[in-house]
């Protein structure tokens, strides 16, 4: 088994920008960029290229809909079947409900951890099914999900709110945290994470600014510490054409790097210096 990751350009699902199809090769340049060296915070050196590898781009240009949702589908059902675990680069919030589906498929008991400004539980925006705005809800109804967890939600409307209650969906909403939730899984998790759920001081390259968010340093310590078995997880909402400086880029590779080096920890394979 590998840890790859694999990047989702895809943005024709978004509801206010274009942008986050570009997304995929600015996230690989901040984790390759010779600013930072390669050992993750865990303690993986992630310059090791045995820990991991990188499963391109799938193929997306012209697609959308339906069209689109199979051909991420596909791709992730393709490498799960090879045994490999994925960390993937979107892309608009659009592309984790192929992606999510195709691990709820090949996981029993799937758990979300969902970390977002938004519900994204839209039951449709703008006569789209397969908005940016929706993935949770089409992910809910699929039957698939045993529980979906979601941490700095700030932008709840009455719909949503609706939508939250008929799913079971636990949200840690922000104007409830001090500091960072302790949040406990049985069973296997995937990790779903919105960029724009960090204050844009943090993290300014998104399409939709929300201030009052999480901190770099939160996201963090979620990742790392959150209870539960990961075994897959999606960074999403990088917009390029918000991050002239490559700022928040580089905020998504060190999300990338410590989902990396949990994914190996929990596969067993130990950092050499803890
Ligand atoms: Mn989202």
């Amino acid at each position: 088994m590998t840890i790859q990751i694999l990047g989702l350009p895809q943005d024709n699902n978004g509801s206010y920008m274009s942008g986050p199809a570009l997304a995929p090769a600015r996230i690989r340049e901040a984790l390759h960029s010779d600013s930072a060296n390669m050992f993750t915070e865990l303690g993986h050196d992630l310059g090791n290229k045995t820990l991991w590898a990188d499963a391109g781009n799938v193929l997306l240009d012209g697609l959308s809909g339906q069209t689109a949702f199979d051909a991420i589908h596909i791709a992730v059902v393709k490498l799960l079947a090879e045994g490999h675990q994925l960390v993937s680069m979107g892309g608009d919030h659009s592309v984790s409900y192929p992606t999510i589906l195709a691990h709820a498929k090949a996981h029993k008991g799937l758990n979300i951890l969902h970390i977002d400004a938004h519900g994204d539980l839209y039951d449709s925006l703008l006569d789209n099914h397969f908005s940016h705005a929706t993935p949770f809800a089409r992910l809910m109804e699929s039957g698939l999900i045993s529980r979906l967890v979601q941490v700095g939600n700030r932008t709840l409307n009455t719909h949503q709110r609706q939508q939250a209650k008929r799913f079971n969906v636990e949200i840690h909403e922000m104007r409830d945290l001090s500091g960072v939730p302790t949040i406990s899984f049985e069973g296997p998790v995937y990790l779903s994470l919105d960029l724009d759920a960090l204050d844009p001081a943090y993290a300014p390259g998104v399409s939709h600014f929300e201030p009052g968010g999480l901190s770099t340093r939160a996201v963090l310590d979620l990742i790392q510490n959150f209870k539960g078995n990961l075994i897959g997880a999606d960074v999403v909402e990088l917009n390029p054409h918000r991050d002239p400086f490559g700022m928040t880029a580089m905020v998504a590779a060190k999300f990338l790097k410590e989902l990396i080096s949990r994914l190996l920890i929990e596969s067993g394979v130990h950092p050499a210096i803890p």
